[in-house]
């Protein structure tokens, strides 16, 4: 099982091809004895990088939490003391989950450093350590755990995408079909009150004919812009296509979402758009939808459905309007 363990390791660590780590980032952590093996460690890694020894178990473990060193090593000498127990509480630890843990054990204690591995650490050395083997063993999982760091990053980036509308940076329709239904659902548990708004430029067809369509797209940016200003952070405002937007509003009864969707309409008559320097302003209207839970018999669908008939009598009945 060691081997097969230290065999992954080592596939994974040829993944891991990054510059070296000048000296003073490499902060390391080592919760060991005070002995001479302790102090060997710490000679040989002296201006390699920047490391601290800390004699007391408990102290050691509080130390990685507070600083977040780049690596902890733990041995495993001490009297009365599981060392494991450090590892595991640095595990359980959200700070610490992902920190390189390297386990300096003796030869003979096999049991111990499977026991380790198990419950989380990254790599191990023997005593007596032999200097390459042990830097070259922290260079690596310090690199490694930069390329998950790296990874963990550009996953959060690529979910945010997903879920984001690229040309106004509101949710998307994807975002809002996922989170429609757990509004709603939570307003019924509450016996709360819920709105919803749908809003549609007017005559947007135009503003592309004449304007073009990066013309439009300032146009959709910037009533973007002051939707976001004319809502709550509470409520879900996205894009649900076009220049179709649709804005949910939890613990709003039909009344204040009108309000809502009056003030906004107005946000969008009476100040003209700016399309760019050299460019002309422009007039835009919107007309607005508005429906209301109001009814146990009400599904996310009849809401919608209603927000988009109400919306059809603003258009029908003149545009520039608000219709509940
Ligand atoms: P109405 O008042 O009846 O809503 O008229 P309208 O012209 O706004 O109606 P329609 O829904 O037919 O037109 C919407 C237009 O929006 C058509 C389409 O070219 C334009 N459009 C949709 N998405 C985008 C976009 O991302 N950028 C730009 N510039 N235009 C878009
Ligand atoms: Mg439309
Ligand atoms: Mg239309
Ligand atoms: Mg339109």
């Amino acid at each position: 099982r060691l081997r097969a363990a230290t065999s992954r390791m080592i596939a994974m660590n040829t993944l891991l091809d990054g510059p070296e780590k000048a000296t003073h980032e490499r902060k390391i952590l080592l919760i060991d004895e005070r002995d001479s093996s302790a102090a060997n460690i710490c000679a040989l890694l002296e201006g390699w990088a920047t490391i601290k020894h800390q004699p007391d178990p408990q102290a050691g473990f509080f130390e990685a939490v507070e600083t977040l060193p780049e690596l902890v090593m733990v041995g495993t000498g001490f009297k009365d003391y599981d060392p494991l127990r450090i590892v595991a509480q640095l595990r359980s630890l959200e700070r610490t989950r992902f920190t390189p843990l390297l386990l300096v054990a003796n030869p003979e204690e096999t049991d111990m450093v499977m026991r380790g591995l198990e419950l989380g650490v990254s790599d191990y050395v023997t005593r007596p350590v032999e200097p390459q083997e042990l830097k070259a063993r922290i260079a690596t999982q310090i690199k490694r755990k930069q390329f998950h760091e790296g990874l963990r990053a550009s996953l959060t980036e690529t979910l945010q995408m997903a879920i984001t509308d690229p040309l106004t940076g509101l949710h998307n329709r994807r975002y809002l079909e996922n989170h429609l239904q757990a509004l709603f659902d939570r307003a019924l548990k509450r016996k709360s009150t819920l709105s919803v708004m749908m809003t549609d430029l007017d005559h947007f067809k135009q503003v592309n004919d004449v304007h073009g369509h990066d013309g439009g797209d300032v146009v959709l940016r910037e009533f973007a812009q002051r939707l976001r200003r004319n809502v709550r952070g509470m409520d879900l405002a996205c894009r649900y296509g076009g220049e179709e937007f649709i804005i949910v509003m939890p613990d709003t009864d039909a009344g204040a979402a009108q309000q809502v969707a009056e003030r906004l309409r107005m946000a969008i008559e009476t100040t003209s758009f700016d399309l760019g320097a050299g460019k002309p302003s422009i007039n835009i209207t919107v007309s607005i939808g508005v429906s209301s839970l109001n009814s146990p018999d009400d599904t996310v669908s009849s809401l919608l459905k209603a927000a988009d008939r109400a919306l059809y009598a603003a258009k029908e009945g003149g545009r520039n309007k608000v219709i509940a």
